[in-house]
């Protein structure tokens, strides 16, 4: 146990705040405002419980988004909101780091809502302390979600009308009623006893934190003197006056010692196991391995693959894009999902180029490749002159305006007959395409199909040779 500190800094805090450009000897908080108290607090609990290397203070967005200038711990700053999705990265990847998910009530309350509730609602190894000031401070004071019910802010000049706004929002009630967290407890740092308790009780949830029981939540009753147009002494006052009996300070659940400590999932560190979970990472980032020349492509080569979800329409897109990258050019593909993909169209697009890729969304194509009738009516006009159509001739009928090269091939019948499986049919369309355009290797096309149906032997021979009997179609 360190030794009683009366006056001074305690060691959770750096000596001096060199991180804060110009003054580093005193925070940047406003004179009486919540956030001091409480990080000193934290300073202290942190030290004490001896946990000061193996824990992360994560700064929000809001006033305290400089905690790390004063910490004398790992922190970082994360975008507004995500504290608890960062944190439950931080806790996954390495479970034997303590993290502080420090968040104010508009930050928690509002645009970081979701996140923390599932993050409470997965029982994530963290502890939450939450300021609850009613408003927002960094920004100038406007509503926040837990303002009460008639109280005056920068967007609420006339007091908070619950039939506008509804009510404020009870987080410590909210949370409670959920199974996963451990420990649940409102307090306030407005006053010696008040701020004895807060100091307690975030000591617990480090505690519990450190016995890895789970979630805790702790919420801080705070003053923002500045934006509650008070005196520090005034707003303290108030908030004992007017927020305590609406937002009552005690705990709402403290089931630790019946919980067992937490086993989280153990991360995949074995480089081998990361490369083979993450399909094939090897062969689709082939660099400057390749073999084969890199096609002479001149500018983009832009591509339009369309037909009924359920044709495969993704799956040849993204092949064509995986081919032109094992020979080394740039690609990209670009799906469109939505109600498409339930029977309608679907479609995506692929840029293949030797240079960067502009916009990775086709609208004049140098290829469509339609597999439907709705498909080849919406997009046969996007062709350039001179581009090339490929579809398949047993679901279209298609009159040539003759601005285009125009194959068309009996795809699904082949894939049916000759394959056995009409799934195939856009392996037959892709064969197409590789026998058309020629400037793209036939190998690479192979690799695509192996590491896309990796692990399905039969699948990938099916596909193979599907492939094969679309370029035999266009010869013939
Ligand atoms: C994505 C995003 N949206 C909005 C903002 C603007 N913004 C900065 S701080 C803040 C509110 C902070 O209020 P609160 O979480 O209550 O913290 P306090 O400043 O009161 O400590 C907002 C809305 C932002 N920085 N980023
Ligand atoms: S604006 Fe309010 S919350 Fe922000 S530092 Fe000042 S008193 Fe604290």
């Amino acid at each position: 146990m360190a030794k009683k500190l009366i006056y001074g800094k305690p060691s959770g805090f750096f000596d001096t705040f060199d991180r804060r450009p110009g003054i580093t000897h005193s925070t940047h908080y406003c004179p009486g405002c919540g956030h001091g108290v409480l990080h000193k607090l934290i300073a202290e609990a942190v030290a004490d419980l001896g946990m000061l290397d193996k824990t992360i203070f994560i700064c929000p967005v809001g006033c305290s988004v400089f905690g790390y200038y004063y910490f004398n711990m790992a922190s970082i700053s994360v975008p507004h909101g995500r504290a608890p999705a960062v944190a439950t990265g931080l806790v996954r990847s390495n479970p034997d780091c303590f993290v502080i998910s420090y968040q104010g009530d508009g930050d928690l309350g509002a645009i970081g809502f979701n996140e923390f509730i599932q993050a409470a609602n997965r029982g994530e190894n963290m502890a939450v302390f939450f300021v609850n000031n009613g408003v927002y401070g960094m920004t100038g004071g406007q509503l926040a979600p837990t303002t009460l019910p008639g109280q005056k802010t920068l967007t609420s000049p006339y007091g908070r009308s619950v039939e506008n706004e509804g009510y404020p929002l009870k987080v410590c009630e909210m949370v409670a009623a959920l199974d996963s967290p451990v420990y649940v407890e409102r307090t306030a740092v407005t006053s010696p006893k008040n701020i004895r308790a807060a100091r307690a009780a975030l000591r617990k949830a480090l505690t519990y934190m450190k016995e890895k029981k789970g979630f805790s939540l702790v919420e801080f009753l705070s003053g923002c003197p500045v934006n509650m147009k008070r005196s520090a002494k005034d707003t303290d006052e108030w908030i004992e006056k007017n927020v305590i009996p609406y937002f009552p300070v005690k705990c709402f659940k403290d089931i630790a010692n019946e919980r067992k400590p937490k086993q989280s999932p153990v991360g995949i560190y074995d480089k081998e196991k990361v490369k083979d979970s993450l399909l094939a990472t090897e062969k689709i980032h082939p660099s400057d391995e390749s073999e084969l020349p890199v096609p002479d492509i001149k500018g983009e080569l832009r591509i339009k693959c369309a037909g009924f979800g359920g044709q495969g329409i993704l799956s040849l897109g993204m092949l064509i894009a995986e081919a032109g990258h094992l020979q080394n050019l740039k690609a990209s593909w670009l799906p469109s999902y939505g109600p498409e993909m339930r029977g309608g169209t679907a479609n995506c697009s692929v840029v293949l180029s030797r240079e960067a890729v502009g916009s990775p969304l086709v609208k004049t194509a140098d290829v469509v490749l339609a597999m439907n009738q709705p498909s080849i009516d919406k997009f046969s006009p996007d062709l350039r002159d001179g581009g090339i159509l490929i579809y398949d001739s047993v679901n279209i009928k298609f009159d040539n305006p003759g601005k285009c090269n125009v194959y068309s091939l009996d795809a699904s019948m082949i894939a049916k007959d000759v394959i056995g499986d009409v799934r195939c049919a856009n392996s037959v369309m892709l064969g197409a395409f590789c026998e058309i355009i020629r400037s793209i290797d036939e190998k690479s096309f192979i690799s695509s199909i192996t590491n896309n149906f990796r692990g399905k032997e039969k699948v990938i021979s099916m596909n193979i040779k599907a492939f094969q009997e679309g370029r035999k179609a266009v010869r013939k």
